[in-house]
């Protein structure tokens, strides 16, 4: 055990039996999953990686709370808790929570970089919990509203949707509206870890015009884990540093910075948990029809600002350089999850996931997280070509919502297989199915166990469910024009009511 691991063990109890609610037989891929978010979880949260990872990741998290549900509805619910009590007054959940037991050198940057109960006081970051000032991609209620499902008897009786609505709501306000840095409706990302895939060539135009932070001016601990063949260059680095403590030395305010990307996937992603929050207001008592209603009109801004025809996949679009970005990457992919994408767009995707670019069921097993034809691919390098685990499970769900049966089976048979045979790796070389990055990664953990749970019906009946409850609130496909108009205004008078439970709901909350 080395040194970071050593000091973050697990200081709590070890699991007693009301926590586990399904300990798999010795030995079956479901036990050996289960081992590594046992050894990954501190008590209130999961850690990505204990060496390479020591803290609490916002993405991670919500990724390992769809796994977790399946051994622990409670645990699951308070990983995602954890996250959100160190949500910021405007709404941001933080990319990091950190752990304060954590050797300040083992992940950089560290709290002491982000400073984010002093430069984030006027943001409204909270006093007694240390995090970074970025976030990452909101997968964080659907996520809530999976594990809510995994057990509705225990999340009624603990109250835990009334609890992480108002917080969603508010991450979600708080995207859409101080986030809207195109003017187009959409989310963007201020620095590439906002977006999580952070070393993809979709960034290195938008990076090209940030001055680096010089290398001697910080130190990075990935390089005493991972080999520095597969991380990112010092000059990437060095532009994150700048991008990070820019943003900080503005008290986290947005809007000015020098680099606003909108991403697809980063977009997609709040667009399906926009449809999750509408199906948690349902539960709750509300109509949630508003908010299936911003879906769509999401989902319409997604398809008009970043479909490019030609290529059949979504781009980036560069906010600050005014456009799109031509770089073929699994963030274009991603928008397949949502369930009324038209249906020529989500065929066009599922040929372009399988064509030469990222070689689906034919070169590669796992969608690679770049272009196989593109200029910048490299197999090994971060998010420059290897294939996460995270990124082919939302595809594999993106599939399995548009009746893609067979590729999808196919998709999740390679990530069941893969992800045992690499002892649970971070990512893949998307030829060979080589173990890359640290073992024992959490999501990769998490969602084998997802998807080993999953086998057969329940996943497609969850999907194709969500498909016909977002059809029917968008209304008849046929809707005549006035009654369309009618119902937009009604929908935005209950979104306007929704908001302000929302409000309500966060200003009873502690705010972070
Ligand atoms: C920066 C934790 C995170 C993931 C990201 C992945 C990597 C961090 C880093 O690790 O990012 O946030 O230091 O490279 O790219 O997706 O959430 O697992």
């Amino acid at each position: 055990m080395d040194r970071t691991a050593q000091l973050t063990a697990r200081t709590t109890a070890p699991t007693t039996a009301h926590d586990i609610a399904y300990d798999p037989p010795p030995g079956s891929p479901q036990h050996r999953a289960a081992r590594v978010l046992e050894a990954n979880w501190t008590g209130s949260s999961t850690v990505p990686s204990r060496a390479l990872y020591p803290h609490q990741w916002s993405w991670d998290s919500a990724f390992i709370a769809i796994g977790l549900r399946h051994l622990s509805p409670s645990r699951a619910q308070t990983e995602l808790e954890t996250l959100l009590a160190a949500q910021w007054g405007d709404g941001r959940v933080p990319h990091i929570v950190f752990n304060p037991s954590v050797p300040l050198d083992a992940y950089f940057p560290s709290p002491d970089f982000w400073r984010s109960s002093t430069a984030g006081r006027a943001a409204g970051a909270p006093r007694t919990v240390q995090t970074s000032g970025i976030v990452q991609p909101p997968v964080h209620a659907l996520a809530a509203w999976l594990v809510h499902e995994a057990d509705p008897g225990l999340s009624r009786a603990r109250g835990f949707l009334a609890r992480v609505y108002p917080r969603l709501a508010a991450w979600h306000r708080y995207l859409l509206h101080r986030r809207d840095l195109g003017g187009g409706g959409l989310a963007s990302v201020v620095h590439p870890w906002e977006q999580g895939m952070d070393n993809s060539p979709c960034w290195d135009a938008p990076l090209a015009r940030v001055t680096p932070a010089p290398a001697r001016s910080f130190r990075r601990a990935d390089l005493d884990h991972g080999c520095a063949g597969d991380r990112p260059t010092d000059l990437d680095y060095g532009r994150y540093v700048r991008l990070a403590a820019d943003y900080r030395d503005g008290g986290y305010a947005d809007g000015a910075g020098a680099f606003a990307v909108e991403d697809p996937a980063f977009n997609a992603l709040l667009i399906a948990s926009e449809h999750a929050l509408a199906r948690i207001a349902r539960e709750l008592g509300a109509t949630g029809t508003a908010r299936h209603a911003r879906a769509e009109r999401l989902t319409a801004a997604l398809v008009e600002r970043m479909w490019d025809p030609a290529r059949e996949i979504f781009l980036c679009r560069d906010v600050r350089g005014g456009g799109l970005i031509p770089e073929r990457a699994v963030c274009g992919l991603v928008p397949l999850l949502l369930p009324t994408l038209p249906r020529e767009i989500a065929a066009a995707l599922v040929r372009t996931a399988g064509g030469p670019h990222f070689g689906l069921g034919a070169a590669t097993r796992l969608v690679p997280s770049y272009d196989l034809l593109g200029e910048a691919f490299d197999r090994h390098r971060y998010w420059r070509g290897p294939a996460w685990f995270n990124t082919s499970w939302l595809l594999e769900r993106g599939l399995r919502t548009h009746g893609e049966r067979g590729r999808a089976d196919a998709l999740r048979t390679a990530l069941l297989d893969l992800a045992a045979a690499s002892d649970h790796a971070e990512y893949v070389d998307p030829y060979t199915g080589e173990a890359c990055g640290a073992t024992g990664f959490g999501w990769t953990a998490a969602l084998a166990l997802d998807l080993l749970h999953a086998r057969g019906a329940p996943a497609e009946a969850d999907a194709a469910g969500q498909a016909r409850e977002a059809r029917t609130d968008r209304g008849d496909e046929e809707t005549e024009h006035s009654e369309r108009t009618e119902h937009t205004e009604h929908t935005e008078q209950a979104e306007q009511a929704e908001q302000a439970e929302g409000d309500m709901g966060l200003q009873r909350g502690d705010g972070g």
